[in-house]
């Protein structure tokens, strides 16, 4: 292993991870019991063997069945705290956390207690682990550009606590411009807009998150590198990839991490970011994504460890005043 140390001591900030996925198996059982909830799976040892996917959508049917033990304020605060205790262990100052409100609204739980949960959980870990984090709403694109709209409705009584919206889900066949009227909106109403693209999904899925979303951050976009346009059109607009190699790796985005282009995206002067995705279902937190990562890439050096750690700050939504102070 090379520079683990580097790695894992340095302050960085994680700006891709969906709290649904840092669900530990052992958490979706506790849970499952605290509410009466019916798992399919028989033990934590059942369930972690079913980890085994085959592409996104694969991934997407286990990580919605592991959400459903979700139902109450507390559930989610208790996630969001195991969360927020294990990145402060990474070195993680500041998280940027992404939330499916319609994976919960869908099974009759109130968006109150997703947002309540999720909000009271980021105050306690800023005052009791000195880490920072911020919510981003994201939209199922899989679901309707009217869900998407009913979906904002019910959350904008907590617009105060999340600072933006997020599109994930099935990519492949629900391009980014299925949703242009929503983000419109966001827009509108001041919140920070990014989207996955570029996952599974097409260099032209990257240019409609761009052009007709307007979002300020691709999630994944480590298919850019099929046009050379796009990577001149996103380094020069300082546009950051929240990059995710250990989720690229299990997904079969790349075969091998020693085929992950991350080099690639940072040498053509991308503002490139890694971070942990999914990490209870992919088998990593942040360290570890940078750790197996810089192990199986063998041409990345302590140089692209500081651009990485910087990359994460200027790729935040942090204010600048804040940002400076940390890079
Ligand atoms: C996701 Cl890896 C990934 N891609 C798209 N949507 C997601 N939701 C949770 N993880
Ligand atoms: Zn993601």
């Amino acid at each position: 292993e090379r520079l683990p140390a580097l790695l894992a001591a340095m302050p960085k900030a994680e700006l891709h991870i969906h709290i649904e996925g840092s669900l530990e198996p052992e958490m979706i059982f506790q849970l499952a019991n605290r509410n009466g909830v019916e798992l399919a799976y028989e033990s934590v040892e059942a369930l972690r063997r079913a980890y085994a996917f085959t592409d996104l959508q694969s991934f997407l049917d286990i990580y919605y069945a592991g959400a459903s033990v979700l139902l109450h304020e507390q559930d989610f605060y208790d996630m969001a705290w195991a969360y927020l205790e294990r990145a402060a262990r990474d070195h993680v100052v500041h998280a940027e956390i992404f939330f499916d409100p319609q994976t919960h609204t869908a099974r009759g739980v109130g968006m109150e207690a997703v947002i309540r949960g999720l909000h009271r959980a980021s105050q306690d870990a800023r005052e009791r682990l000195g880490i920072s984090s911020a919510l981003i709403l994201c939209f199922l694109r899989h679901l309707s550009e009217e869900e998407a709209f009913a979906t904002l409705e019910e959350a904008m009584p907590f617009r105060g606590q999340f600072i933006g919206v997020g599109l994930d889900s099935s990519e492949l066949g629900h391009p980014p411009e299925k949703f242009a009227r929503v983000f419109a909106r966001c827009r509108e109403l001041g919140l920070r807009l990014v989207a996955h693209a570029g996952e599974e999904g097409p260099p032209a899925y990257i240019w409609s998150a761009l052009d007709v979303l307007k979002v300020e951050r691709i999630d994944h976009g480590v298919q850019a590198v099929h046009d050379a346009a796009l990577m001149r059109r996103l380094a020069e607009d300082r546009i950051a990839l929240t990059v995710c190699p250990l989720s690229n790796l299990k997904l079969r985005v790349f075969p091998e991490l020693a085929q992950h282009n991350l080099k690639a995206l940072l040498d053509a002067g991308l503002v490139a970011t890694v971070n942990s995705d999914d990490p209870a279902y992919f088998g990593g937190y942040m360290n570890d994504n940078l750790v197996q990562t810089f192990a199986a890439l063998p041409q990345l050096d302590a140089r692209d460890a500081w651009q990485l750690a910087h990359n994460s700050f200027e790729a935040s939504f942090v204010a600048p005043d804040v940002r400076r102070a940390w890079q």
